[in-house]
Parts: structure tokens; C-alpha cells; sequence
């Protein structure tokens, strides 16, 4: 009964299920103490600010257990229950809702609105399918509990794709012929380069001496304001100047660029060379040149990097913004034997083409349409009000006149229950636009859960809040202005964008998603001071929030006799692959030495093979 199925299913998805797998990942979540006394947490044991990197091809399916050791009950009164307990959010990722009616939305990671905490010495299972629709791109995923991402739960999330690679390798072709003068690459050849392009991952963020949980006590104390003095900067979780080595005839090198920071913009410079912009925030978009990235937190991009022959080193200049200027670091792209040079001595503010502002109108997809006129249009305006300290005991920021954790409930909002405050409502399956007003004379990165949003229109500093009812105002000429400037255009499409302080940005959106969804600043210390909004859209209610904690210990192995037709492949020394014919995956406890730091089990892929017609399980790296 069951073979006549599989084969059927096969069949139908012949390329795609084929190549497509589930990729086991586990990550214990412990609290270590670095050497200068700063609390940290630690992902698989590992005393670094940022975690491992997660890479999957898009249709892939992702089964992460999380196991939840960050206290002990002595700890809970140390450091309270937010902070003991967990969660994890995939940034940027647009989960689908699978066969069956399960919502993408149950793996947001938000607690209170799409899951229950995950308690102390509890695990929870995060499985879910990466959307093969997806054209491959730069993610990252971290806690949304407390200000524990600032501590070390982050880390990266890679999805390639064909798509991507073929893409990628006709932009190599373009610059190949046309050199890198100008700005919008146009005329992109058919057929790719075969060149190799070289990748470096490459995640940016401030630094602070203390731990978050300590400023988080400063922040959230009665006097305490919502911007921590950022005192450094980190790339890939280091302190200190990164060294990328490259091979002698690699000529094309692609920055995949992640703020993964708690607060401060970060611009890039690769000194003497431009970057060729060609991903926002997993949206591959129209080669477009620029000298100069600048990156709000949360945001990513991909560019590419020419790099001659004859050049033997060149600096990335790496500045990380704080309240006034720079921290200012140097990396290395080198060749084999080549000495980095020196440090830029140089000013932040005089690299070619500084532009801290959103240039919606130049990085804008390779494909799709603008949105066609908004259904709804909504307004929040935001504010840092401290006359709210009499409920928190400080100063909180609100939208509309209210702070994020009166949206949540003690419940989770996916099962029905509501806080203090009814979610904003969007109109199911219809275009929304969404004006975001600073009343605030600071630029603070929002981020949108459960969309990527078409950038219709970002004012500059001072422009003032965007009413529609209010046609005449700074703000209503420029957003009119952008709204002619986008016929038979695309927007700039992503799910992060910095506002500048006393202006706007308008995003607009298919309210299409079934979920409960954060529309927030991801600035970690004003999440905690409450700013963000919690939207409604579709029917969302579901009977049972997944809550299936177990109580967290080595995962057991199931007897491989139990299985029928079991097979299993080692596929490297630290990786270990059992396959059986339901498509269910043990985790295998052993772990094959101490190096092993993710355990990774591929799952059995079904292909049908030859006239034979028999059924072959397919372990694929
Ligand atoms: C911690 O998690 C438990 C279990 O989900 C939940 O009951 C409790 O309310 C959570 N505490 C906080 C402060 O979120
Ligand atoms: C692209 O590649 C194909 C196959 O190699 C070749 O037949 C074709 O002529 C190429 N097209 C161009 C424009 O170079
Ligand atoms: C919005 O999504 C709904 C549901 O998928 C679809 O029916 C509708 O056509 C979409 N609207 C636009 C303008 O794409
Ligand atoms: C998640 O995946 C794991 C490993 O494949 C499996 O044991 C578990 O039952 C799955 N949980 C859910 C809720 O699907
Ligand atoms: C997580 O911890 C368990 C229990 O100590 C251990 O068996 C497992 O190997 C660890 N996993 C990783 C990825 O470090
Ligand atoms: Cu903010």
C-alpha cells in the first residue's frame, strides 16, 4: 500500500524531491563565563558571539532540536524567567503553510505569539520545509527571548539554489566584459562565467563589554535610556582584524553580508575595488555598482567583489556606527604568501559613496511586479514616551500609544488568546501598505516577520510623518512621487529597512499569510523597551500550538533492525546518515569524537531508478 504511494509521489516530483533532503541539525544552548567575567551563551559548546552556520538548499526541510540549558533552577532568580527561557527565529525566512493546514507561522520562533517558551532543561523540535519558490539567499537565525542574541544565540543560515548560482555567474559574465564602471548592469548575457567565484560570509556587529543581560538590567532600570554606549565591533564573532585568504587565480570573490548586531549600522568598503549589489535580504536583485555598503541591523546583502590578478591584498574597511562616528576595523582579502598590509588611517565619512540612507530605488529585484494599490493603508507612529514608566518602571517606547508586551498574552496568541491589546488586523489576501512614522529623532531598523515587503517610499531625516490624510505635507510629495516614480517598476523588496529619525518609510505587502506576525525595531534594547506592533492576518487560530517539550537529555537511538528496508551511510567522520523507508530520521547519540560540534543526518531521499522500478534511498551531502 504504501509502495504504490511513494512511487506515485516520486514520480510527480521526480527532480524536485530528488534533490531535496532533511538536514538534522542539534543545538545545545548553554550559559558559559568568558575569561573577562562577561556571561555569555554558548551554542554546541563553543565560546564565540555567534554560532554555527546553517546551510540548506532551498526545498530542503530543516529538523533543528533545541535543547535549553541556560539555567539551572538556582539561576532563575539570577537572572529571571525570560532570560532562562527560549526561542529561535529564522530572520528573514517566509515559512510556508504545508499540506495538512499547518502554519508556516508555528516555526516563527516568537514566543507568546507563535509558540510557548521553551522552558529551562527542556528541548523543542523546529522542523520545517525551506520553500523551494525561494531564489536562494543570505539569512540568519537567533533568539527571540530576551536580549539572549546580543549574548551568542545567533548565528548564520545560508539557502543556496540553482537559481542563485546561475544567476550569480551571469553577473561574473557581465563584469567579466563590461568591467565595473558605472551603475546598473544592464543586458545581463544568457550564458554564465565559468569562473569560480570564491564566497565569504561575512557578519557585523557591535560589541559591548558587558554582557546584554547585565545592560539590559541598566536599560530597563528607571533611569535607564534605550542606547548603550556601543564600545566595539566584531566580524564573524571576532574582535580582532579577519584575514580572508583567496587562491592565486580566484578573480571574483561574493560577500554574503549579515548585521547580526544589537544596535549600530555597519558600512563596508573593499578599498580600491567596487561592490556589484546582487542580493537584499534573500532577493536577488539587479546588478547594481556601488563603492560603499552601508548595513542596518538584521539586514542582508550579497555582493560581488572583482578582484585582478595582479592585486595581491586589498583592505575591507570596516566601520560599525555608534552614537557619534565609527569603530573602525580593517580585514584582508590576500593572495597565498601575501603579508596583510597596514591598518586604514583614514576617516569613515571620506570613503567614495558613503550613503547611510536606503537606496530603494537602486537595489531593486531582478524579477516581479509593484504591488498593485493598496486595500488598506495603516499608520503607526512611534515614540520613546516616559511617562509610560508608571506600568514598567522606565521609559518604553509605544506605537499608537501602546508597547509590545501588551500585544502578547500570558497564552500564545496562535491558540486564540489575546493581551491587553487586540492584534492590528490586516485584510486577508488583500495589498496592504503600512506607513511607519518616526516621532523619534533616531534611524531604527524594522523588520517585518512572515513577508518580504516592496519598499514604496523612505523619507529623509526630518521629511516628518506620512499621513494619507494629509496630502500636502513633505512626506505625502515624496511618497506620491515614489508611487508615479514605480509605474512598470519593481521596489526595493526586503524585510528590514532603517527609518531615519522625524520621517517614515511606507512598505506594502500581500497579506496572504495565515500567522501572527511582529512588525518591529530590531534594535535588541528597544525590542525589550517595547517597540514593535503585533499584525493579524488570515484566520490564524489554531487548535494546538506545537508545544511539545521534552525534557532535555541525549536524544535515544531507535533499534535500525526496527526499520524496514534501513539503510545507513556515514557520510563523514563527525556526520552520521540513518535512513528508513518512512522518512523519519533517529538522531544518533554516539558522536564520533570530540571535534564533532553539529551533528547533521541526512535524510532518505525516494527516487525511482531505471525500468527496475525499485526504490533506492539517496543520501546526498
Ligand atoms: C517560560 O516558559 C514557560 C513554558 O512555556 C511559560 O509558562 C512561562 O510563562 C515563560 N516565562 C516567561 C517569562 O516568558
Ligand atoms: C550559450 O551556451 C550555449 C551552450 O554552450 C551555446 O550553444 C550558445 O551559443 C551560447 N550563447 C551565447 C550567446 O554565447
Ligand atoms: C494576494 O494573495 C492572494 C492569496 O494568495 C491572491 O489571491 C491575490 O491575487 C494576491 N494579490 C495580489 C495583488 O497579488
Ligand atoms: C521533528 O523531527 C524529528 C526528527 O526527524 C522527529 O523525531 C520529530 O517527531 C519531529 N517533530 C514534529 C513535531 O514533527
Ligand atoms: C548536545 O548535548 C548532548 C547531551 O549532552 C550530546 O549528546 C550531543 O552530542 C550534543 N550535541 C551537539 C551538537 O553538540
Ligand atoms: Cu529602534
Amino acid at each position: 500500500m504504501v509502495l504504490p504511494l511513494l512511487v506515485a509521489t516520486c514520480i510527480a516530483f521526480m527532480f524536485d524531491v530528488c534533490s531535496s533532503k532533511t538536514i538534522i541539525h542539534e543545538l545545545n544552548i548553554s550559559r558559559i563565563t568568558s575569561p573577562t567575567g562577561k556571561q555569555l551563551i554558548s551554542l554546541n559548546g563553543a565560546a564565540n558571539s555567534l554560532g554555527p552556520v546553517f546551510r540548506v538548499q532551498a526545498g530542503d526541510s530543516l529538523n533543528l532540536l533545541v535543547n535549553n540549558d541556560i539555567c539551572e533552577d538556582q539561576d532563575l532568580p539570577v537572572y529571571g524567567e525570560d532570560y532562562c527561557n527560549t526561542s529561535i527565529h529564522f530572520h528573514g525566512l517566509v515559512l510556508e503553510n504545508e499540506a495538512g493546514g499547518k502554519l508556516g507561522a508555528l516555526y516563527d520562533g516568537v514566543p507568546g505569539v507563535t509558540q510557548r517558551s521553551i522552558p529551562p532543561q527542556m528541548s523543542f523540535w523546529y522542523n520545517f520545509t525551506i520553500p523551494a519558490s525561494l531564489e536562494g539567499g543570505t539569512y540568519w537565525f537567533h533568539s527571540h527571548s530576551s536580549v539572549q542574541y546580543g549574548d551568542g544565540l545567533r548565528g548564520i543560515f545560508l539557502v543556496d539554489s540553482s537559481k542563485r548560482d546561475e544567476y550569480l555567474k551571469r553577473v561574473v559574465a557581465k563584469l567579466d566584459s563590461d568591467g565595473t564602471a558605472g551603475e546598473l548592469l544592464t543586458d545581463l548575457p544568457e550564458n554564465g562565467s565559468s569562473k569560480k567565484i570564491h564566497e565569504e560570509v561575512l557578519a557585523v556587529s557591535d560589541w559591548y563589554s558587558k554582557s546584554s543581560v547585565d545592560i539590559l538590567k541598566e536599560v530597563m532600570s528607571p533611569t535607564g535610556g534605550p542606547d548603550p554606549r556601543v564600545e566595539g565591533s566584531t566580524l564573524n564573532g571576532d574582535q580582532n582584524s579577519v584575514n580572508f585568504p583567496i587562491d592565486a587565480e580566484v578573480e571574483y570573490v561574493a560577500l554574503r553580508i549579515i548585521n547580526v548586531g544589537m544596535s549600530g549600522t555597519n558600512v563596508l568598503h573593499v578599498e580600491g575595488l567596487r561592490l556589484c549589489v546582487v542580493e537584499t535580504d534573500g532577493v536577488l536583485t539587479k546588478p547594481y555598482m556601488i563603492d560603499t555598503l552601508s548595513i542596518a541591523v538584521g539586514q542582508r546583502f550579497t555582493v560581488l567583489v572583482k578582484v585582478n590578478k595582479e592585486t595581491s591584498s586589498a583592505r575591507i574597511i570596516h566601520g560599525c556606527g555608534k552614537m557619534m562616528g565609527y569603530i573602525t576595523k580593517t580585514h584582508w582579502l590576500t593572495r597565498p604568501g601575501v603579508d596583510p598590509g597596514s591598518s586604514f588611517q583614514g576617516n569613515m565619512r571620506s570613503l567614495p559613496g558613503l550613503d547611510k540612507s536606503e537606496r530603494y530605488r537602486d537595489f531593486v529585484p531582478r524579477n516581479g511586479d509593484l504591488l498593485p494599490a493598496p486595500a488598506q493603508q495603516i499608520s503607526l507612529d512611534y515614540a520613546y514616551e516616559s511617562d509610560l514608566k508608571e506600568t514598567y518602571q522606565t521609559g518604553m517606547y509605544a506605537v499608537n500609544g501602546d508597547t509590545m508586551p501588551e500585544f502578547i498574552p500570558d497564552g500564545v496568541l496562535l491558540e486564540g488568546d489575546r493581551g491587553i491589546r487586540k492584534p492590528i488586523e490586516l485584510s486577508t489576501n488583500q495589498v496592504v501598505e503600512i506607513a511607519i512614522n518616526a516621532i523619534d529623532h533616531m534611524t531604527h531598523p524594522w523588520h517585518m516577520h512572515g513577508h518580504t515587503f516592496q519598499v514604496i517610499s523612505v523619507g529623509r531625516g526630518h521629511d516628518g510623518p506620512l499621513y494619507y490624510d494629509n496630502p500636502g505635507s513633505t512626506a505625502m510629495r515624496r511618497y506620491l512621487d515614489d508611487v508615479d516614480a514605480w509605474e512598470g517598476k519593481v521596489p526595493m523588496t526586503r524585510d528590514t529597512i532603517n527609518i531615519p529619525g522625524n520621517s517614515y518609510a511606507v512598505i506594502r505587502f500581500n497579506a496572504s499569510n495565515p500567522g501572527f506576525w511582529l512588525l518591529h525595531c530590531h534594535v535588541e534594547w528597544h525590542m525589550a523597551k517595547g517597540l514593535g506592533v503585533i499584525l493579524a492576518e488570515g484566520d490564524a487560530k489554531v487548535d494546538a500550538v506545537v508545544s511539545a517539550f521534552k525534557t532535555f537529555q541525549p536524544p535515544e537511538i531507535s533499534s535500525a533492525s526496527e526499520a524496514q528496508a534501513t539503510t545507513e551511510v556515514t557520510a563523514s567522520p563527525t556526520e552520521s546518515t540513518t535512513l528508513d523507508s518512512s522518512q523519519n530520521v533517529q538522531l544518533q547519540s554516539q558522536q564520533k569524537g570530540s571535534k564533532a560540534k553539529v551533528l547533521v543526518i541526512y535524510v532518505a531521499i525516494m527516487c525511482i531508478f531505471n525500468a527496475g522500478i525499485g526504490l533506492f534511498f539517496f543520501p546526498r551531502r
